[in-house]
């Protein structure tokens, strides 16, 4: 009996063994995490122990209502240029006239469900990736990305892209671990970058660089700080002369170059979120306009007084829905200092005639720039400032963007508003001395239990402000720690610690990092002297 039960068990481990080696899967996802190589991490997944070669000449299969979409075939070329970019495809068929062709991989299908295009916050993002098993028919083997968007589509090629690795010595590209099949889907809707191009202008090839590499992390908002208190670097129509507010002709954008960054980023899911931040930070609009300044020996705010202040913000904002298409706007509303509201004389009057103290100017002129961006159908974004001043005024629908530190978000929530998490002690960029796992640890729904209010908590955003950043040193600044960031916003949550994040986190961003290099990304080390973990 006893030898008899034993026997049975045995046979069935032996069975399941097989079976398991046979299907090539590793089904443990506890161990796993450490021994890929995906960045951020998916959220289901399971791998094998094949690996398989991939075709320099792969071909691209698509179908389903959206398969049509030119969005999915060019980013089919981009990632097959990255893929096989260190493989001069003609040695690579020499070597085939030569020797027979091996390769297993030689064609992707993608099929994606939907027609629409339309890319707002929350669009579906998932999708599915297969690199099938054995068939036991032949050698190639299928590769299939399933998906409801094509935004979804393009979070799939770039998992695919990063399954693939070239073996230097063969200079052949492999898939390592296959059988694999992932099942991924973003946890935040909103996993934003800031750009500055006030502080220092960024010529627009390199804000293409930067959205190229936000999609290989999956983030898909980029915030676009373009103007602020040091320059006006942007065209607008309506208003000519504010862009004589930039450093100089050169260091300018046209609306013809804000359309191109965001159809360039369209191209790869990534919204661009534009600011016009009122009514501090924008002492550079007086030197078109300078009646906009309350006086010219007192810069900022600007004019609460006068009708042109927001007859000038309505005519940017007019002009700029024709290029923004993202429904969020963000109106700033940070750091704003009233004194030269209550030492310049006329709008001092003004407050007196109104029965207004500076405080409730600044509710004023917020409450109206909102209102003009609610006109144009946008969503208001304001940093905290405004929430923590005069909260129970704002417009329901504002989204308060946090940056003073870890709390703001939970109160925002409670009291029903949107929240966007960005804690200037974790996520700002421009704090060299704060290393990577304190990025990565960063959560976004701390001190939020209610599962109702942390559906009010969009996601969260790095802030790669420009005051010390230029085109020599912004992506090295950026990167790796974005990337940190990226997963926390887009992998399910877990806990965390610095102490496992070193374990299951630091290898793989390891080699994120170094994958971002080979992509041509100046991403910085992991750690480096400015920013030392602390030994674990
Ligand atoms: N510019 C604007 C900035 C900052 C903010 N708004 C900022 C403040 C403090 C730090 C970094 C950046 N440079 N317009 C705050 C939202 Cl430490």
């Amino acid at each position: 009996m006893f030898l008899r039960s034993h026997n049975t068990h045995f046979i069935f481990f032996l069975f399941s063994l097989c079976l398991s080696q046979a299907l090539g899967i590793n089904s443990n996802p506890e161990v796993d995490e450490s021994l890929t190589y995906l960045w951020p991490l998916p959220s289901k997944f399971t791998f094998g122990n094949q690996t398989l070669s991939v075709d320099p000449g792969l071909s691209l299969a698509v179908g389903g209502n959206g398969g049509g979409s030119a969005i999915v075939k060019a980013a089919f070329d981009r990632y097959k240029g990255i893929i096989f970019k260190h493989i001069n495809i003609y040695s690579a068929y020499r070597e085939l006239r030569e020797n027979v062709p091996v390769y297993e991989v030689s064609k992707l299908s993608i099929t994606v469900h939907s027609d629409t295009e339309e890319l707002q916050l929350g669009v579906d993002e998932s999708y599915t990736l297969l690199v099938n098993k054995d068939d036991r028919q032949s050698i190639t083997r299928d590769v299939t990305i399933e998906a409801s968007t094509v935004y979804g589509a393009l979070r799939g090629l770039e998992t695919f892209s990063q399954l693939c690795s070239l073996d230097y010595a063969s200079k052949t590209v492999q898939i390592f671990k296959a059988p694999w099949y992932i099942q991924d889907k973003p946890r935040f809707a909103y996993r934003g970058l800031l750009l500055d191009t006030s502080r220092h202008y960024l010529p627009i090839d390199v804000i293409k660089q930067i959205i190229e590499s936000m999609s290989y992390t999956k983030l898909n908002v980029l915030h676009w700080h373009i103007i602020d208190e040091q320059s006006f670097p942007l065209e607008v129509p309506s208003y000519p002369n504010l862009w004589k507010g930039s450093y100089s002709k050169w260091e300018r954008y046209t609306v013809e170059d804000a359309y191109e960054i965001v159809n360039f980023a369209k191209m790869r899911g990534i919204n661009v979120m534009a600011e016009v931040d009122v009514p501090g930070h924008a002492e550079s609009w007086g030197t078109g306009y300078p009646e906009l300044w309350p006086s010219p020996s007192c810069r900022e705010p600007l004019d609460v007084t006068k009708k042109l202040t927001f007859d000038v913000i309505s005519g940017i904002l007019t002009d700029m829905r024709e290029i923004f298409h993202f429904e969020l706007f963000h109106l700033g509303g940070d750091e704003v200092n009233t004194e030269c509201w209550t030492n310049t004389r006329h709008v001092k009057q003004w407050l007196h005639r109104q029965n207004m103290t500076a405080k409730d100017a600044y509710q004023y002129f917020v409450l109206k720039a909102q209102e003009i961006a609610i006109s144009k159908n946008w969503t208001p974004v304001n940093w905290e400032e405004t929430f923590n001043t005069f909260a129970s005024k704002l417009n329901p629908k504002t989204i308060v963007h946090n940056w003073l530190g870890p709390g703001v978000c939970p109160k925002a929530v409670a009291k029903g508003f949107r929240c966007i998490f960005s804690n200037q002690g974790v996520w700002y960029l421009d704090h060299l001395d704060v290393p990577w796992d304190a990025v990565y640890t960063a959560e976004p729904l701390e001190g939020i239990d209610d599962a109702s209010e942390q559906k009010l908590v969009l996601g969260g955003e790095v802030c790669m402000w420009g005051e010390t950043a230029d085109t020599s040193n912004v992506q090295q600044t950026i990167w790796p720690r974005a990337a940190a960031a990226a997963e926390r916003l887009w992998s399910q949550r877990k806990p965390t610690s610095k102490r496992n994040s070193n374990i299951t986190a630091f290898p793989r961003l390891q080699y994120f990092r170094c994958l971002l290099n080979r992509r041509g990304v100046q991403a910085a080390p992991v750690t480096n002297a400015y920013a030392r973990s602390p030994p674990i």
